[in-house]
């Protein structure tokens, strides 16, 4: 059982009396109400790619995992009415590829795409790099199929894009993260497949540069701007390091990078002017000090991977804290201003790898130990840490977690930071659906 019992980064561990793998929703019912009448609790688990510890059962042995990666068909693709119906066991890039073979887009992108399923992508309310013009998995989704925990199938796997019958109960579920019922089958959006890109690295002075940047970008470019991803050169040098294949794109270092990409359906939409005369005024405004413009697809690729190495390469040196935190995009130099001063002054040496999709509001401050500190007594800092991080966030009232979820290390610090009333209204839902509270229990709420 030991895949399904630790995380990728080994940050999470539990124990399982069973790990469970239904292939239909028929099998995941019968399950469900087995450990309903049982009383035994169930952690719903889909690729295990989640770095919060949400899909790790605890340490008393006595839950069930209930893996949903055998439950992997797609259903049914309708080109007319824009829409897939997938299980929950699919994995991303399966969902992607199946959409491009009918000439359709899927456009959730993000760098557990191979392994991460769409289950765990709704559970999560994933985000990635493509938010910027297609939104987060809340907004994609028309319809899902979800076991309740007492092993009732809700069947709501409408495929409509217009439905006022009252609340949307689909949202609760999504970002839920398995604490009111096991997803297992859901309708999602497709759009138009993208014909031409430009893709771009792009060096800055500041990140208030960025947000000049992106709103150049945006002006020229529209919608059109699918990505936008700020990086430290912290975060950078890290990637260079520890990530094989990797090269630095500029002969000099400069103190921070975007990565911008514009897509279009059109063949030929001369995306590469666009991109070009938007970094030109940039130029003149003194926004950019260097560009690199990929002109082949294996350029591309590795632009990509440079971006999407950085969880890998900040795992190579050593212990780390993440915080996936959002402010309003105008806050966010102020916000990174704020917090790096906060944690030079108390926590002197730490490394900050700060980077992420900065067009959202959503950066990745993440904190690696000082060089040569032991783990022990980073580890023993990373409570303050957090607050420190957290409340600079409050300051500018952001959120403490935009993309990964709660799961069990940021649930005692929502319960600090998230509004109360919101708090408690979100356990009146919980105690209504799964009264007994066996679905993931320790999850998102403090138990
Ligand atoms: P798991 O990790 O298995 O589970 C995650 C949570 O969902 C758990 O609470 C679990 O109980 C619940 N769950 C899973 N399946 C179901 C189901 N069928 N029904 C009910 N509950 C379920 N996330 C982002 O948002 N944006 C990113 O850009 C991003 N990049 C990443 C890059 C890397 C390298 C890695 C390792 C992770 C990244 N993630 C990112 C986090 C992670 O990939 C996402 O949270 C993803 O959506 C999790 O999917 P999963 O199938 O692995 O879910
Ligand atoms: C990303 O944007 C992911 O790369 C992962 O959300 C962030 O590893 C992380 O902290
Ligand atoms: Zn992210």
């Amino acid at each position: 059982m030991r895949s399904y019992l630790t995380d990728w980064r080994n940050a999470f561990r539990g124990k399982a009396a069973l790990v469970v793998r239904p292939a239909t929703t028929e099998e995941v019912a019968a399950v469900v109400r087995l450990c309903h009448a049982a009383e035994v609790s169930l952690v719903p688990q889909g690729g295990n790619t989640g770095l919060c510890g949400g899909s790790m059962p605890d340490d008393s042995g006595r839950q069930v995992v209930l893996s949903l990666t055998r439950m992997a068909r797609i259903r049914e693709v309708d080109p007319a009415n824009a829409t897939v119906t997938v299980e929950a066991g699919v994995v991303l890039q399966r969902l992607q590829e199946a959409a491009a073979e009918a000439g359709r887009l899927f456009p959730l992108s993000l760098g557990a795409e191979g392994s991460c399923t769409v289950g765990g992508n709704l559970a999560t309310n994933a985000g990635g790099t493509a938010v910027l013009r297609y939104g987060n998995m809340r907004d994609l989704v028309l319809g899902l199929e979800v076991v309740l925990p007492d092993g009732t199938v809700w069947n709501g796997l409408r495929s409509l894009r217009k439905d006022n019958t009252g609340y949307d109960l689909k949202h609760l579920f999504i970002g839920s993260e398995g604490t009111l019922g096991v997803i297992t089958a859901a309708v999602l959006k497709l759009f138009p497949a993208l014909r031409s890109q430009a893709t771009a690295w792009v060096a800055l002075p500041s990140t208030e540069a960025a947000l000049a940047l992106i709103g150049i970008m945006r002006d020229l470019g529209g919608d059109r701007l699918t990505g936008f991803e700020m990086m430290s050169r912290q975060s950078v040098e890290f990637v260079l390091r520890h990530v094989a294949g990797c090269t630095d794109p500029f002969a000099q270092t400069h103190p921070w990078y975007v990565l911008i990409e514009l897509g279009d359906t059109l063949p030929d939409a001369a995306l590469g002017d666009i991109l070009e005369t938007a970094l030109g005024e940039a130029f003149e405004q003194g926004l950019v000090l260097d560009a690199a413009i990929a002109t082949s697809e294996a350029r591309v690729a590795a632009l990509w991977h440079l971006r999407e190495g950085i969880s890998e390469a900040q795992n190579h040196e050593g212990p780390s804290l993440k915080h996936d935190i959002s402010v309003p995009v105008s806050s966010i130099p102020a916000f990174i201003e704020r917090a790096d001063a906060a944690l030079q002054e108390g926590f002197p040496g730490v490394r900050i790898v700060c980077y992420g999709h900065v067009g959202d509001g959503n950066l990745h401050y993440n904190i690696s130990k000082p060089v040569g500190a032991e783990d022990a007594s980073f580890k023993a800092c990373a409570e303050a840490i957090m607050h420190a991080v957290y409340e600079v966030v409050a300051a500018f009232n952001g959120s403490i977690s935009a993309e990964h979820g709660l799961g069990q290390s940021k649930h005692h610090a929502a319960a600090l930071y998230k509004d109360a009333l919101e708090l408690s209204l979100m356990k009146s839902i919980k105690q209504l659906l799964d009264p007994k509270g066996l679905m993931n229990p320790g999850k998102i709420f403090v138990s």
